[in-house]
C-alpha cells in the first residue's frame, strides 16, 4: 500500500518536475516513509490535543484532557453537529432547539473547575462555556420547576435542582484548556457540575427539561448512588 502510494505521487509530479530532481524527491519521499514508520504507534487525537492544550492558568497547573479515564456507559459518541441540537422543554415558556452555534451566542465564561469522579481520581481543568441560566432566560422557565434534567446522546441522564444551578451559576462546557471539548470529553456541550460528583458531569448533552420532578434520579442515581453528590470536602 505504502509502494503504490509512492507510485502514485512519483507519476502525479513526474509531469512537473524535471528529471533531474526526481531522484532527489523520490530519496525524499523514501526518507519520509521511514521516519513516519511509528505511525504504527499512532497516536490519537487525545495525545495529539494534549499537545496543544493550556497546562497552567494564572499560575495554576492544569490536569491534561488526557488524564481522564474513559469509562462512559456506552463508550465515546460522535456527534454530528450538522444533525444537532439542544433541547430545551418541559416547564417553559418557549421550548428551543438550538444549534451549536446558536448556543455559542450567548456569553462565554472561564473557570478552573475540579471534577472529582466516584472512583476516586479528580482532574482540574480549564473549562469555557455558557451559564445554563443565560440559556433560561431565552425559554422563560415556569414558577413550578424546580428540577432541570439533562439527556444525553448515549441514553445517559442526570439531574440537579433548579436552585443549585442559578445559586452557584453552573454552565456547560464547550472547551477545555482551551481546545474544543473531543468526543471522548463530550463534544458538544458537557455539564460542569462544580462540587458535584463526576457522574453529575453529563457529557454529549442533547436535551435540557425543566421539571417539577425533585425525585427524579439518573443513571447512576437509579443504580444507588446518592443524588446529592456532592463532593466530600
Ligand atoms: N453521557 C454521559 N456522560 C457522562 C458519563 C457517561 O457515561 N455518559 N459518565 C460520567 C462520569 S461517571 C464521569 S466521572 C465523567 C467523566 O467521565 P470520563 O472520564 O469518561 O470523561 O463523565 C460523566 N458524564
Ligand atoms: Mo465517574
Amino acid at each position: 500500500m505504502e509502494k503504490a502510494e509512492t507510485v502514485a505521487v512519483k507519476r502525479r509530479y513526474a509531469n512537473r518536475i524535471p528529471n533531474k530532481y526526481l531522484f532527489l524527491l523520490l530519496s525524499l519521499l523514501l526518507v519520509g516513509c521511514g521516519s513516519s514508520n511509528n505511525d504504527n504507534t499512532s497516536e490519537t487525537d487525545l495525545e495529539e490535543l494534549a499537545k496543544i492544550e493550556v497546562t497552567e492558568y494564572e499560575g495554576q497547573d492544569l490536569s491534561s484532557l488526557n488524564d481522564f479515564r474513559e469509562n462512559s456507559i456506552k463508550g465515546p459518541q460522535y456527534i454530528d453537529l450538522d444533525a444537532y441540537t439542544l433541547t430545551i422543554d418541559g416547564l417553559v415558556e418557549q421550548p428551543v432547539a438550538l444549534s451549536y452555534d446558536e448556543v455559542l451566542e450567548n456569553q462565554k465564561y472561564t473557570k478552573v473547575v475540579t471534577l472529582h469522579c466516584v472512583e476516586g481520581w479528580s482532574v482540574d481543568i480549564l473549562w469555557e462555556g455558557i451559564l445554563l441560566a443565560d440559556l433560561f432566560e431565552g425559554v422563560a422557565v415556569q414558577e413550578t420547576a424546580d428540577t432541570v434534567i439533562f439527556y444525553s446522546e448515549d441514553g445517559y441522564s442526570t439531574a440537579l435542582p433548579l436552585r443549585t444551578i442559578m445559586d452557584r451559576q453552573l454552565m456547560i462546557a464547550y472547551k477545555m484548556n482551551g481546545v474544543e471539548l473531543p468526543p471522548e470529553r463530550g463534544f458538544p456541550f458537557q455539564l460542569v457540575a462544580e462540587d458535584k460528583l463526576g457522574y453529575k458531569w453529563i457529557k454529549w448533552i442533547t436535551r435540557i427539561e425543566l421539571s417539577d420532578d425533585a425525585d427524579y434520579k439518573g443513571y447512576w442515581e437509579q443504580r444507588g448512588f446518592d443524588n446529592e453528590a456532592d463532593v466530600e470536602p
